[in-house]
């Protein structure tokens, strides 16, 4: 068996011990004995030396701070100032070290603020359903879009204005007329300086209260609804300071980015549409920018699983829903089916397809789908693409879709055959199913509910006497005069349903029921909101026939407005027309400035004030111009226009 050898510090080889019977002779034996023992003592100091020096000497890491990215400033102090006790040692003193240990300090919040932000937006993420998530993802994504568009700075492509004839003037043919004309300028003059003084960047104006108003279609925030509502009637007025004072609150204020929620359909027919008509009539950019920029934010309400836009959009999440009360989860006929005109223009002035496209889409879907007996229910399901309750109506929830189809053919400068077609089509079903005359011979329009025909005719429905005479050039088998027949019967039952009232004034509904004929019978259907819809067909009967029963009788409702709904702060709609001391409602609608005063205004004026073969006013009375499409592609080379 050898014996190990040990190495020696110095690497020099000792020799072996050797533990045996002594071989060498005894002095030799105890030096060897005594060398070992002092190796061995030499050994194990060593050792303790190191396993103290290990255990028992100081850390020096614990002097050196590394924190926050902060080595940096660490910097080896020699002479720190009066105070340095430990001169090289990694120290910061005096007004740096404040700094520093105040900088530490704010990025230490800071990185605990995104912390918590991050947190809490996960935990918001989490509330959120899937079609909110993705509306979201959507939004940021039109966000990204907007952003590098922006980036590239290039402006509103050039395209050729359409021939913009008519814009102002009218001066009518008589003395009576013009003392008639200029009374209705100053009622507009009335309702536009109360709402100046006291309803100025609010949506509406409360003219007894005499503070601004506002619904829930315009969101919760001051949008200035009326101003923009007011535009084009105060330019074609003439009122010009006005116009102008308006313009200037437009530039400054009108801001789009706000967490609110808004009705698709009424910031589409009221701001866009005012805005691009203030555009085309005056010119001023400012206009068109500000309608593109609101149509931007639109757009997220059309992320449905169908295309069928979500009635209200919030325009800072891009978010969508509908309204709680329509059946099944629906959206609105008369909503997603009123955007076309306003979409049309801004794909013709911005030269981007997307808006022509959202809406052809919708029509595109719509021509798919079965109707029963021929009619369109009022709703229609985004996510499933399935009709709801079938309820269809010529007045709320139906009215304006039909007057699009033959204003998008209109627009197109009649060329628009598909849409011509699919209003034919439309106003045949509703002839049969839903015009009626009651037993005093007033020609109405009831409603359709459930394969049930419900003889009531909303103050609405209206409307639909001027859109008979409007659509009767160009009707099938050439069914002109029988239009224009109707239409003067819907005109004489609605000046009816005002005639037989106390105030002079229609309900909201009326009724054609055994003796009860144009009159409303519920209490909650008397009210007048002063709506536009009947003098805005006694407008287009006049253009039409020239039949001076029409003014006589739009000159009867500027009367009765003048006389019981005027009150010293403005004008305001009435709670029951059959009582002969009116109650009022206390807010004056943006549609009176935008319709009512604009039409009375139109019906005294000369046919050469805006006239319609060349200008087609959608349903806020916003006169857009006709486009000449014929050889156009929607694309961003605006040098295919
Ligand atoms: C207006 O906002 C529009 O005319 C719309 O089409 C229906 N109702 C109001 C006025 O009554």
């Amino acid at each position: 068996m050898t014996t190990p050898a040990l190495l020696p510090l110095s690497g020099r080889r000792i020799p072996p011990l050797n533990l045996g019977p002594p071989s060498f002779p005894h002095h030799r034996a105890t030096l060897r004995l005594s060398e070992k023992f002092i190796l061995l003592l030499i050994l194990s100091a060593f050792i303790t030396l190191c396993f103290g020096a290990f255990f028992f000497l100081p850390d020096s890491s614990k002097h050196k701070r590394f924190d926050l990215g902060l080595e940096d400033v660490l910097i080896p102090h020699v002479d720190a100032g009066k105070g340095a006790k430990n001169p090289g040692v990694f120290l910061i003193h005096g007004p740096d070290e404040h700094r520093h240990r105040e900088e530490e300090e704010r990025l230490r919040n800071k990185i605990r603020a995104d912390h918590e932000k991050a947190l809490e937006e996960a935990k918001e993420k989490l509330k959120k359903s899937r079609e909110e998530i993705r509306a979201e993802i959507q939004t940021e994504k039109n966000k990204v879009v907007l952003e590098m568009k922006m980036k590239e700075k290039k402006p509103l492509p050039p395209v050729p204005i359409p021939n913009l004839i008519g814009t102002n003037g009218g001066d009518p043919e008589d003395n009576e007329l013009r003392e008639k004309r200029e009374k209705i300028k100053e009622m507009m003059k009335h309702a536009w300086d109360n709402y100046r003084m006291y309803g100025w960047g609010h949506n509406e104006l409360r003219p007894i209260a005499r503070k601004g108003h506002s619904t829930n279609i315009f969101g919760s925030s001051q949008m200035g609804a009326t101003i923009v509502d007011a535009l084009d009637t105060l330019y074609i007025m003439g009122l010009h300071d006005e116009f102008r004072d308006g313009q200037k609150w437009i530039e400054n204020n009108l801001d789009f980015s706000v967490n609110s929620e808004v009705s698709v359909f009424e910031v589409n027919i009221r701001f866009i549409g005012g805005l691009l008509a203030a555009y085309y009539l005056s010119g001023e950019e400012v206009f068109k920018v500000k309608a593109v920029q609101l149509a931007e934010k639109l757009l997220p309400a059309f992320n449905t699983p169908t295309g069928i836009p979500w009635a209200m959009v919030n325009l800072k999440s891009g978010v969508g829903r509908n309204w709680g009360w329509a059946s099944a989860g629906s959206s609105i006929l008369a909503e997603f089916g009123t955007l076309h005109m306003e979409f049309v223009h801004l794909s013709y002035l911005t030269g981007d397809p997307v808006y022509y496209k959202k809406v052809m889409h919708i029509r595109k879907l719509l021509q798919k789908m079965d109707r029963p007996n021929g009619l369109y229910p009022n709703y229609l399901n985004p996510r499933t693409g399935r009709w709801g309750q079938y309820h269809t109506s010529v007045g709320g929830l139906g009215d304006s879709f039909y007057e699009y189809l033959l204003k998008a053919w209109l627009m197109s400068d009649k060329t628009d055959h598909e849409a011509r077609k699919m209003y034919d089509d439309a106003i045949e079903a509703i002839e049969k199913h839903l015009i009626k005359k009651s037993r005093g011979g007033l020609t109405f329009i009831g409603e359709w509910k459930n394969g049930h025909l419900e003889k009531k005719m909303g103050h609405l429905a209206c409307f639909a006497g001027g859109m008979f005479v409007l659509g009767a050039d160009g009707s099938r088998m050439d069914k002109a005069g029988h239009y224009l027949e109707l239409g003067a019967e819907i005109a004489r039952t609605c000046h009816e349903s005002y005639d037989r009232t106390a105030l002079k004034l229609g309900p909201e509904s009326f009724k054609f029921d055994g003796a009860v004929e144009a009159v409303a019978v519920r209490q909650a259907e008397k009210y007048y909101i002063l709506r536009p819809e009947v003098i805005e067909t006694y407008w287009y009967l006049w253009r039409f026939t020239h039949d001076p029963r029409y003014r006589e009788w739009g000159w009867e409702a500027a009367l009765a407005i003048e006389k019981y709904c005027r009150v010293s702060g403005g004008f305001s709609g009435v709670k029951d027309v059959y009582s002969s001391t009116p109650t009022h409602d206390d807010v004056q609608q943006s549609f009176f400035l935008a319709e009512t005063l604009k039409y009375l205004y139109l019906l005294f004026s000369s046919d050469d004030l805006l006239p319609l073969d060349h200008w087609v006013f959608n349903t806020e009375a916003h006169p857009l111009p006709v486009l000449h499409l014929a050889n156009t592609t929607f694309s961003r080379n605006p040098a295919v226009r």
